[in-house]
């Protein structure tokens, strides 16, 4: 009766149940993967079928260029990782010596330890060594972990192999170099293929480790990816998203099949042009690029408009990388590790005077720019660099508070309004210190500025209390989650909302009236830069007033340039978002270094994100 029972199959009950288990484990990607081919732009309503998402990941050089970056990293670091690991493992399979279970034991310890463990000791090694994050930096990380793999397949493989066949060739007078190449290699040849397969496709995927290690020309293709998330989710990502789940899927379906079966001739064909064309794509880029100066920019996510960016590369015909950042504290964070080297930072006011401090910066000359007139008096020797030794502002705006007026049904004029539990679930924060320490400070009347420990624990205390109604603390996609109604208020930079706004009528935005940040973003170079000449006239670029009224126009900041006035359009110069009244900007402080009360912040801020 049993055994008829196993014939027939799963019943209908337990065809359900597993049913149910593979929805859970795919719908997400399968929404993915469909979303890819939706035709609007909308995340959340298919409206046709189209292939346009595809063809724009193709044509955005950003996502080329990561490709690119990605499958020679993974080319290399396979072939690296083959040869490292193939003779461990021959070492270990094939011979006994002391201490070779600690050996053995050691290859695992680079797949148990936790990622975020292995990216931070690499970047903390790379610190010591004084070893420039960059393209190679993320080679020999990626290394790292991969040659256990290899090691774990090679082996396997190598378990089933009879020694005797070795062993027989060296009766009949092979040297031991000779019977490995003609008897011991083509048998591990699969497993070899098979190792590379699964360590390229590791490498491929990699964003954990890598996010530590990279820095210019080492953005990868999953790097990329999830800076457009942050600055602002569209299709395209989906599309580049389910090309590299396809990718992944077959490269380790291949090496799977390989690790049990032998290789054909099809497939070892199949293979090597496979190869041989991704490797091409590779390094065509490369080669075609070789010899451009490259500028390498890390700044806020929305910030730059694309045009510009394109703009400035063809008039120097240079390259310009960028990588974004989402507070002050993680572009501080980047620098101190001491061993990036980016030729452009955008930090803001606080930040500009503890980078100097921390000589972080380098001297801007500031009579090398032709449109440093175009600053208005203002902006010109701020107190936290007074004579501009290391900062040329850029742009300034506030943060304060984006709502839905359709969704609240009422106007927002209070910082209090983001602790209505009517709103729970549906409220936004920035994920910033600062800024949201400063909106709770601001909440109970005291300074965005406040060292004293018994405001700094009271604004702590707000934010505790708050954090049952909160969505998600978020600095980038902010306003995207505003137009989607998935947060009907939330604390955001003007810009951003003023963007929004523009696509939704409904979408409000106002300075509290406890008053809130105004912040003004610098352009820096840091020290050590390699570029140094390209940075300074990229500074001088941004100052001219196109430019400056294109940064408004586009991504909604104000621009501390009297020249864009000229190149707006009278809506724009009349947008209350982006120049608020006066009354309203009187309201407003600018965040200054609180010294070592960063750290009260600090231990708080932990505990409000944990
Ligand atoms: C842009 C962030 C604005 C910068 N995404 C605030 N300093």
């Amino acid at each position: 009766m049993q055994s008829s029972d196993t014939h027939r199959g799963p019943g209908a009950s337990s065809t359900a149940l597993i049913g149910v288990v593979y929805l859970y484990l795919y719908l997400p990607i399968l929404i993915l993967v469909a979303f890819s081919f939706n035709s609007s732009r909308q995340l959340a309503v298919f409206s046709g079928f189209t292939l346009d998402w595809y063809v724009k990941a193709w044509n955005d050089e950003s996502v080329i260029q990561s490709l690119r970056t990605s499958l020679f990293v993974g080319i290399l670091c396979t072939i690296i990782s083959l040869l490292l690991g193939t003779p461990a493992a021959l070492a270990l399979g094939r011979h006994r010596f002391r201490g070779k279970g600690l050996v053995d034991a050691l290859f695992y310890l680079p797949v148990i330890v936790p990622e975020i463990v292995l990216g931070f000791a690499s970047v903390v090694f790379f610190g010591i060594i004084g070893w420039q994050l960059g393209f190679t930096s993320v080679v020999v990380a990626h290394v790292a972990f991969s040659v256990s793999y290899v090691v774990f397949v090679v082996r396997a493989r190598l378990a089933l192999l009879d020694p005797k066949l070795e062993e027989a060739a060296a009766d009949l007078g092979a040297s031991p170099f000779v019977a490995f190449l003609r008897v011991t290699l083509p048998l591990l040849l699969p497993a070899l293929i098979s190792a590379g397969l699964l360590v390229f496709t590791i490498s491929l995927d990699d964003y954990v480790v890598t996010s530590f290690v990279a820095g210019r020309g080492g953005t990868t293709l999953p790097l990329q990816i999830y800076s457009m998330v942050r600055t602002g989710v569209t299709p395209e990502i989906n599309a580049v998203s389910t090309l590299l789940l396809v990718a992944t899927i077959v490269l380790v379906a291949f090496s799977q099949r390989l690790q049990t079966q032998r290789l054909t001739k099809a497939t070892a064909i199949a293979l090597i042009v496979v190869i041989g064309s991704l490797a091409a794509f590779a390094v065509g880029g490369p080669i075609r690029e070789a010899g451009k100066a490259e500028l390498s920019v890390y700044i806020w996510s929305d910030y730059l408009p694309e045009d510009m960016v394109r703009e400035f590369e063809e008039r120097y015909d240079v390259r310009v990388h960028l990588e974004y950042y989402e507070s002050n504290e993680a572009l501080q964070a980047k620098l101190q590790t001491g061993v990036t080297n980016y030729d452009i930072v955008v930090p803001s006011d606080y930040m500009v005077g503890i980078l100097a401090n921390g000589g972080y910066l380098d001297h801007i000359e500031i009579a090398r720019l032709s449109n440093f007139d175009n600053v208005p008096k203002r902006f010109v020797g701020l107190p936290y660099d007074p004579n501009n030794d290391y900062s040329v502002p850029f742009g300034w705006g506030t943060t304060g508070i984006g709502y839905r007026r359709d969704l609240i049904g009422k106007d927002v004029t209070s910082w209090h309004d983001l602790w209505n539990t009517k709103y729970k679930d549906r409220v936004g924060m920035l994920n910033d210190v600062r800024e949201v320490m400063g909106a709770a400070l601001k909440a109970n009347g005291s300074s965005l500025n406040s060292t004293d420990p018994g405001e700094i624990s009271a604004a702590a205390a707000l934010l505790e209390h708050q954090k049952p109604l909160v969505r998600t603390y978020d600095s980038d996609t902010f306003a995207e989650s505003l137009l989607a109604g998935e947060v009907w208020i939330t604390q955001g930079y003007n810009g951003q909302v003023a963007k929004a706004a523009r696509e939704n009528p409904d979408i409000r935005y106002v300075i509290p009236k406890e008053g809130c940040t105004l912040f003004v973003d610098n352009l820096c170079i840091p020290k050590g830069a390699p570029n140094k000449d390209l940075a300074t006239l990229f500074i001088d670029f941004m100052l001219e007033g196109k430019v400056g009224a294109s940064v408004t126009e586009v991504m909604g900041y104000a621009t501390a340039n009297s020249a864009a006035a000229d190149f707006l359009p009278p809506e724009m110069r009349d947008d209350q978002i982006i120049y608020p009244p006066s009354e309203d900007l009187d309201r407003c402080e600018l965040i200054r270094d609180i010294g070592s009360a960063i750290e009260l912040y600090d231990r708080h801020w932990t505990r409000i994100k944990s």
